[in-house]
């Protein structure tokens, strides 16, 4: 990987430092999803990098490059645009790449960033290059197809739905072939993994083990979110949320392996598919009632 210091300096998920400095957009324009985990209620965002709860009111590819010229005349630290749902970017793509394209149209020094469950990374191995996507976060929660079966309902694969072990093996498959497209062809990876107590908790020295392998960057370990009022599978059979000892160790585990915390994201906010901002200081609101504002005087002039 070449300067890769340079590369993620600004980019506040893959730094620990640019988080203070540096602001993201979410541009929420890929509502399916071609999986189904089961901490994620799909009325919500995609739980893999946001909170459980949370709805983002989906934009089409020229209201989403609306959003991101009207946030970066008011903030000049913005950075990246990512896309992180509320589906899968990738389950969405021509969506997604259409978005991201007039993105850099607009302003090619933005950092290009996207968040997926992997199933379709290396179908889209030729877009994500051509559009130059250098930051890619997948979320791999298990690389064992019998732990997967506990995690996830079902995968639809080649237009097939599986509920079985093979279906898990595909997808774990072609998750592991998909980052090794995008370490090849130099995109910085992340790897996103759900926390979640009994199931994966003694698997993440393995994931962190094999990704570092694979030539994966950074490794995000995430508490699982669990309420029965979110209406998640796991929420209503009362799998819990770990304890902030557990995600500690979870965390330790990752960083022998990734070769020390500078390897292991601990600042991740588990924000929204429209998130707009720094990441301890969501700003998505504030926008979206200032755009509200613009539309109702454009309509009343
Ligand atoms: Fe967004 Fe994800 Fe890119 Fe960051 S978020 S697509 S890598 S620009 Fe960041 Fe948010 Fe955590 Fe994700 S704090 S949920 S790690
Ligand atoms: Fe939900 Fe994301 Fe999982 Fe799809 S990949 S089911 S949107 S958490």
């Amino acid at each position: 990987m070449n300067n890769i210091k340079d590369r993620i300096e600004k980019h506040p998920c893959y730094c620990a430092e640019a988080h203070l400095k540096y602001a993201r957009i979410h541009l929420p324009v890929a509502p399916k999803c071609n999986i189904q985990c089961n901490y994620c209620n799909r009325k919500y965002d995609c739980s893999n990098e946001s909170r459980p709860g949370v709805t983002s009111k989906l934009l089409t590819p020229e209201e989403a490059l609306e959003r991101l010229k009207y946030v970066d005349n008011e903030m000049s630290n913005l950075s990246v645009v990512g896309i992180a749902g509320p589906g899968d970017p990738l389950a969405n793509a021509k969506k997604t790449f259409e978005t991201l394209k007039m993105a850099k149209e607009y302003k090619p020094e933005l950092k290009l960033c996207l968040s997926t469950n992997g199933l379709l990374l290396e179908e889209h191995i030729d877009e994500i290059k051509n559009l130059n996507i250098e930051h890619i976060t997948v979320t791999v929660n298990t690389i064992n197809p019998k732990t997967a079966l506990k995690i996830y309902n079902w995968f639809r694969i080649d237009g097939k739905r599986y509920k079985d072990l093979e279906g898990a093996k595909i997808f774990i498959k072609r998750q592991r072939e998909g980052i090794k497209k995008l370490v090849q062809n130099d995109i910085i990876v992340k790897i996103n993994t759900v926390l979640i107590p009994e199931i994966n908790s003694s698997e993440i020295s393995e994931i962190s083990f094999t990704i570092k392998k694979l030539g994966v960057f950074i490794h995000n370990i995430l508490p699982l979110i669990s309420k029965p009022e979110y209406g998640t599978v796991f929420g209503m059979n009362n799998v819990r949320e770990p304890s902030q000892d557990e995600l500690d160790k979870a965390r330790n585990d990752s960083a022998s392996q990734m070769g020390g915390f500078s390897f292991v994201m601990r600042h991740c906010k588990q924000c929204r598919a429209d998130a707009i901002g720094m990441l301890g200081d969501d700003q998505s609101q504030k926008f979206q009632n200032k755009e509200a504002t613009l539309k109702s005087n454009d309509r009343n002039t």
